[in-house]
Formats: structure tokens, sequence, C-alpha cells
């Protein structure tokens, strides 16, 4: 019989914390998000009675489930070691997905005798999201093979197993978080304080599957959500997702207005106050002295310091113009900048023409829905039409330049411009907000500084206490 109830799990477990499969503290994931607890089973290969019994559990959690398969196919890399053992074992043929292949376009993704119209039984060693299983699943259907059923060691219960259920898969856990945080609290092994840690960080990082939405998080408004976990939402842009990740990462929710006039001050600004910042927006026609070896050079930049590009051209022609403008001319914006922006006054054309040019080249468009400047037009049903265009074209466009979050979607970002310690404001009409403000209250996603930081002495001082107050603002809206 497979093991399910705490007695039964409890010599498993206490194997398994002895290998330093869980880890107790504070980890950043893949995603950027920060967990209290970090699960790592790839220990249990150097542990050969531990691996083998691993393996043996694996099997008969399957066979327990009435599940009938032809092949057993393990998600690389942790769960080929548990497939090889569970197919030599049982003397059942077994299939390798390749990672790699991708980058050796003619080698073959799966390996072993594929028969089409069989099917396949999946394992791997732990589930959250239910990506990495369903990566392979895609694999194995695209040869033709059936995928109904996964089973895996430990389920993290972040919502892997509801959105493999939708893509019709079904996943069978031998044990799930909860079941091990109870073993390792009876054993004294961690202690009330953590269980509630990692209680609370599961439920407030779980997704969960509605009719009516698709997969959604648990409970929460856009606001309250952190920016590793839209970061994650299968309808979030992937030049979005990475911007989100990066944040999180990086702990910045800072845009730097690199409005200089010399390149050699651009990419001084760049090197000084990369780290600190999650994009630097240029106004390219403001440099004296552009040349596209200066953007190279940006580019190499943003990639040691990982932000992104935004080049703040806010296109406002008819498609056929902007794609133009877009793609050539002296400056060749599509070239180097990861993000632009659009007025959406010329009606959807606009997104249609930068995104011929755009979307090839993974790049993502942000809607200026409101301005900063005092008089703007830009307000009331015209930042209602800026927010369906940018629903209706969410394949390129990432978000919107607004003083306010203009749309409750999630996978959308919203960057606020006219943003200062102290409100006031220039002679030429901007109006400022505080980072609280517009993070706070308002519910924007990353603060857009120029003179802010530009004439204050010391540069670095300033942003940093611009990423500051914007990260708080945030950190208090989460809950945190
Ligand atoms: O509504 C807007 C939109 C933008 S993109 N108001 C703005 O100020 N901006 C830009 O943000 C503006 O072009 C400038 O580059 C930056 C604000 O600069 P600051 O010096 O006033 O912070």
């Amino acid at each position: 019989m497979a093991a399910s109830s705490v007695e039964e799990l409890t010599p498993l477990v206490t194997a398994l914390y002895e290998a330093q499969a869980f880890k107790f503290g504070n980890f950043v994931l893949k995603s950027g998000l920060s967990s209290p607890v970090y699960v790592d089973l790839r220990g249990i290969i150097s542990r050969p009675r531990l691996l083998k019994q691993v393996a043996d559990i694996l099997f008969e959690t399957a066979q327990n489930a009435g599940i009938s398969f032809d092949s057993v196919c393990g998600v690389p890399y942790t769960a080929l070691p548990l497939a090889t053992i569970i197919c030599s074992t049982n003397q059942i043929p077994m299939l390798i997905r390749r990672k790699e292949a991708k980058d050796y376009g003619t080698k073959r993704l799966v390996e072993g005798a594929i028969n089409p119209g069989e099917t396949c039984l999946i394992i791997e060693d732990v589930v959250t999201s239910g990506s990495s299983v369903w990566e392979t699943v895609e694999v194995l259907k695209r040869e033709g093979l059936k995928v109904t059923d996964a089973i895996v060691l430990l389920d993290r219960e972040q919502g892997g197993k509801a959105k493999l259920q939708e893509w019709g898969i079904r996943l069978h856990s031998v044990c799930t978080l909860s079941k091990i945080l109870e073993i390792l609290e009876q054993q004294k092994k961690i202690d009330a304080e953590m269980v509630g840690k990692v209680k609370k960080f599961i439920q407030d990082n779980t997704f969960v599957v509605t009719e009516q939405k698709g997969t959604v998080p648990v409970k929460k408004t856009p606001k309250e959500l952190s920016f590793g976990m839209r970061a994650q939402l299968p309808g979030t842009h992937p030049t979005a997702s990475k911007l989100l990740r990066l944040m999180e990462k990086k702990q910045t929710n800072l845009c730097l207005s690199a409005d200089v006039t010399e390149a050699k001050e651009l990419l001084q600004l760049a090197a000084t106050l990369g780290p600190c910042i999650c994009m630097l927006k240029t106004h390219v026609d403001i440099l004296n002295d552009f040349s596209l070896e200066i953007m190279e050079e940006l580019k190499t930049l943003a990639e040691v310091h990982k932000f992104l590009i935004f080049e703040d051209r806010k296109f406002a022609d008819i498609g056929n113009t902007v794609k133009k403008q877009y793609e050539g001319g002296v400056f060749k914006i599509a070239s180097w900048a990861d993000i632009v922006n659009a007025h959406v006054v010329p009606g959807s054309g606009v997104v249609k023409g930068l995104s011929e040019v755009g979307m090839p080249m993974h790049r993502g468009c942000l809607l200026i829905a409101e301005m900063s400047s005092s008089g703007s037009l830009a307000t009331g049903d015209y930042t209602k039409a800026a927010v369906k265009m940018a629903e209706e074209q969410s394949e390129f466009v990432i978000g919107f330049i607004s003083g306010s979050r203009v749309s409750q979607k999630p996978e959308f970002v919203h960057l606020t411009p006219g943003i200062q310690i102290q409100a006031g404001g220039d002679n030429l009409g901007q109006q400022y907000n505080s980072p609280q403000e517009a993070i706070g209250k308002r519910g924007s996603d990353i603060i857009i500084v120029g003179r802010g930081i530009l004439t204050a002495s010391n540069h670095l001082g300033a942003a940093e206490m611009y990423r500051k107050a914007a990260w708080e603002a945030y950190l208090t809206r989460l809950g945190v």
C-alpha cells in the first residue's frame, strides 16, 4: 500500500530530512519569490537505499491508483534516476525527455522507443505550479503519446494539482508539504513559528482554477499580489514576466528616467545605478551624440545589472508610420529597447503597426493611459479606451503609463511618472506625487524618476532613497 498517513510517512520524511531535502530559512526561488522553505531532493541520488525506497513508493502509488500505462518518463533531472529504477525493477520500457534538444535543432526531444497511441506515466520529485510536469507532457503528446497521470513524491500544494487537472492530467502525490510540516514539528525539527510562516507562504502563493477566469491566485486583488506571483500567471507577457521576476529578485520597482543629453552620462548612470533599478528609460532623441554603438554598450550594462531598457518614444501615428519609426531610421529603436510606449489617440492601428516589428523580437509595449502633466486630456473615457485597447492586444501590450492602477488584470504592469519625494511640480506643467502615493495608495507598480535623482549631488544615494521608498510602499500594500 502507498504511504499516506502521517505514521506511514514518518520514516520516509525522516530519511529525507536527514538527506537535507528540506531547508528552512529565507530562500529566493526561481520565480524571484522569497520563500521560508526550500525543497531540494537532489541529495537522494547519493543515498542508494533512500533512492530505491522513493522509487518503490512512487511505483506503489501508481499501482494503488490503478493507472494503466505502457511506459514511464521522469521529468528531468531529479526524477530521471527514479524513473530508471522503477523501469528496471518492474520491467517497464522507459522514455527520456531531453531538455537540451532546443539548442541543437536536429536532436530528438524524446529518447527511447516511441509507439504513438501508447500511454506514458510521468514521474516527478516536487510539484509547485505544475508547469515542469506540463512541459514534459506537452513534449510527449507531440510525439503522439497519451499522458493521463503523473506521480509526484511531494506536492507543495500551491495549485499545481488543480492546474494539471485542468489540463487533463491527474496528479497523485506520495506526500504533501503540510504533512511534512506536521511530521517535522512532531519530531521537534522545526517549531510552531516556522510551521506558521511556511503555511502563510503557501496560502499567499497558491493558484486556484476557477471556471470563469482560468487560473487565478487565491483571494487576492492585483494590488495585493506579489510581483513574483504575477510573473508566473499564465497570461503574463514574457517581457512583463521577465520584468516582474527581476523586480522581485533585485527588490526594486524603480525606473530611472535617464533624461541626459550626452551618451557618456547615460552610460555612467546605467553603470552606477544599474544595480538598484529594474528599468532604465531613455529619450534617445535628446542625446547629442547618439550612436548604435552606445546603445550596444547600454544593452551590455542592462545584461550585467539585470534591468530592462524602455525607450519613451510615445509613438502616436498610423500603424504604417510607427512601424517604420520603430524599426528603422537613425535610432533603430526595436534593435535595443525591450519596451516602448504609444499613445492610443490613433486607435488600435498604432499597436498593430508596432507589434509587427516588436512581437517577433519578443518586445513589449506600454500604452499611455494617463499623463502626469497638468491639463492632460488622457482622463475618463480616454483612459478607459486605453485599457480596452490593451486588453484586446495583450500579446504585445504589457501594461500602462498611468498615475494609478487603471486595469484590474494582474498581468499588466503600471508605471507612474511625475514622482518626487516632495509633492509639487515644475514651471512647464509637470506635477509630482510621492512614491508612497503612487505605489501604496494608487496601486501602481513602478515609479519613474528623472530629476528627483538627476539633480541630486549623489545620484546613487538619491536612487537608493527612491528605490527604498517605492519598495517599502509595495511591501506595505502586500501586508508584509
Ligand atoms: O505622463 C507622463 C509620461 C511620461 S513617460 N509624464 C512624464 O513625465 N513622463 C516622462 O517621465 C517624461 O518624459 C520624463 O522623461 C519623465 C519624468 O521626468 P521627471 O524629471 O519629471 O521625473
